[in-house]
């Protein structure tokens, strides 16, 4: 696991384990609770959209959870408009005085990732990102990303800096089932979100051409969806829109999280001209426009929006 420590020389390990663990315990209350709550909620998130009823319980448990942990700071979710603030600014002093015994972080979560899905009973994600930094933050802040995939069964991918893990989840508990995942070499799928019509004109050219490539697996959940290229290797994009030039997904929530894990795994992440964890933040919820898979492809995707 992690065996970082930040600038002034304080262990992030326990921090991110803890962290870590939260999550997955969460998740199990999460996934017990999907059921009675696929409804439509009476509110929108801070993006505009429809909330669930499932939505909102999975962000009041892991607001619940997380903000109870001592080292994090803040707490911030797709699905409330501010941070909450739980501690001492992340980033900075753990305590009175300038001792830096106790790191703080930030956690921001997309508490259910693909809840469109729950309506049709497809799969669906929880998205978490550990920063170094206040929020916003730079996805190079990030010291630990992960998600929880619930499909037939309950996975758990984490990312830090020393490589990626996949857990099996058994009501919150995790056993390892593979250690330094990485993306295989050779890509089979690819998943790209948004409506034909809104694509731009050379995004169009660019999955025109990896359409005879690869095979087609979208699902709508993003969670789900970069779960199939990490497994299988390939290129998931949610692309800048005619319509909307960052795309749908968030950059705080989705985009840096699943940059980062792809990163780590050996691949690319780009926001059609960069890294995505280069993009300085403007606002918490700020959308991005989300490229990530195996170099090659997304040195391409590149090359085609220049
Ligand atoms: P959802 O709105 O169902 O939460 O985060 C947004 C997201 O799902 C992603 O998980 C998914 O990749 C995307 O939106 C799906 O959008 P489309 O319906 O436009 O395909």
């Amino acid at each position: 696991m992690n065996s970082e420590t930040d600038p002034s020389g304080v262990k992030l390990e326990p921090v991110v384990d803890d962290i870590t663990a939260t999550v997955a315990r969460t998740a199990a209350e999460i996934r017990q609770g999907l059921v009675g709550r696929r409804d439509k909620a009476a509110g929108e998130n801070p993006s505009g959209e429809s909330q669930a009823e499932a939505d909102v319980y999975a962000d009041e448990l892991l607001a619940d959870r997380l903000a109870s942990i001592e080292a994090v700071g803040e707490y911030a979710s797709e699905e409330r408009e501010a941070c909450l603030d739980c501690g001492p600014t992340p980033g900075a002093s753990g305590s009175e005085g300038g001792d830096r015994s106790s790191p703080t972080v930030a956690v921001a979560v997309d508490p259910l990732d693909g809840s469109s899905n729950l309506s049709s009973n497809n799969a669906m994600g929880t998205v978490f990102g550990v920063y170094e930094a206040p929020l916003p933050a730079a996805g190079r802040d990030l010291i630990a990303a992960g998600y929880v995939l619930y499909g037939p069964i309950t996975t758990m991918i984490v990312a830090d800096e020393t490589g990626v893990t996949e857990y099996e989840l058994t009501g919150g508990e995790r056993t390892i089932v593979r250690e330094d995942v990485t993306l295989p070499d050779e890509p089979v799928v690819y998943g790209f979100g948004g409506r034909v019509p809104d694509w731009p004109a050379d995004f169009r050219e660019y999955a025109n051409a990896i359409e005879t490539e690869l095979k087609l697996r979208y699902g709508g959940a993003m969670i789900a969806d970069v779960n199939q290229v990490l497994t299988y290797g390939g290129v998931f994009a949610y692309p800048g829109l005619e319509s909307r030039s960052g795309g749908k997904l968030r950059l705080q929530f989705e985009g840096n999280p699943i940059g980062y894990i792809v990163e780590r795994a050996g691949g690319r992440s780009s926001n059609g001209n960069r890294s995505i964890l280069e993009i300085e933040p403007g606002s918490l919820h700020e959308r991005t426009p989300v490229h990530v898979g195996n170099d090659e492809l997304i040195d391409r995707l590149e090359s085609a929006l220049e």
